[in-house]
């Protein structure tokens, strides 16, 4: 995939398998909104990048996931970003109940994701356990990567910020 990719949809409810089981909420993009050919044309796989809604001031680093969550065998594909809260935000840093971060469910709002790059492949797990600290690593590598200076950094997060369709 050529990075950066901008998406912006409104969130829609997932499988609540995220908060519920794994106490990682992920907010889900909708396919229709983004467009069929986009959306099918995102390999699947563990992504990094920035996410803000709308209307707010707030740009967050960001890890996705986008395929078929093997270790559950979904037959259809979502994208899923996990909306990671800084650790200033000491309320949300450990709220869930993984000890992760956690902010809302941002169900409704217009979230705009920008992804800017690949972090591994997805992968079945063996326990639901594996899999919370495989996303727990991802939420780390996502963080480092995310504060890396880089030109294409502040050009996404300008865009998270601004207000034009594209
Ligand atoms: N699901 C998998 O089955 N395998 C994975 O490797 C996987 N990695 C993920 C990484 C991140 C950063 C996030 C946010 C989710 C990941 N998931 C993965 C998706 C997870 O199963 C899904 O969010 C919940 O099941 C709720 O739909
Ligand atoms: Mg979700």
């Amino acid at each position: 995939m050529n990075f950066p990719i901008r998406l912006r949809s409104c969130v829609i409810r997932g499988f609540g398998r995220g908060s519920r089981e794994l106490g990682i909420p992920t907010a889900n993009l909708d396919r229709a909104e983004i467009g069929e050919n986009v959306f099918d044309s995102l390999s699947p796989g563990i992504y990094y990048g920035f996410a803000s809604i709308e209307g707010r001031t707030n740009v967050y680093k960001t890890a996705i996931s986008i395929g078929y969550n093997p270790t559950y065998g979904n037959d259809e594909k979502t994208c899923e970003p996990h909306l990671i809260s800084p650790p200033e935000d000491t309320d949300h840093r450990t709220s869930s109940s993984c000890g992760e971060t956690q902010l809302e469910d941002f169900y409704g709002e217009v979230l705009r994701l920008s992804i800017i790059g690949h972090i591994r492949d997805e992968l079945p797990f063996e326990s639901v356990e594996k899999l919370v600290d495989a996303i727990k690593n991802d939420i780390k590598v996502t963080e480092m990567r995310c504060d890396e200076e880089t030109p294409l950094k502040a050009e996404e997060e300008k865009w998270c910020l601004s207000t034009k369709k594209d």
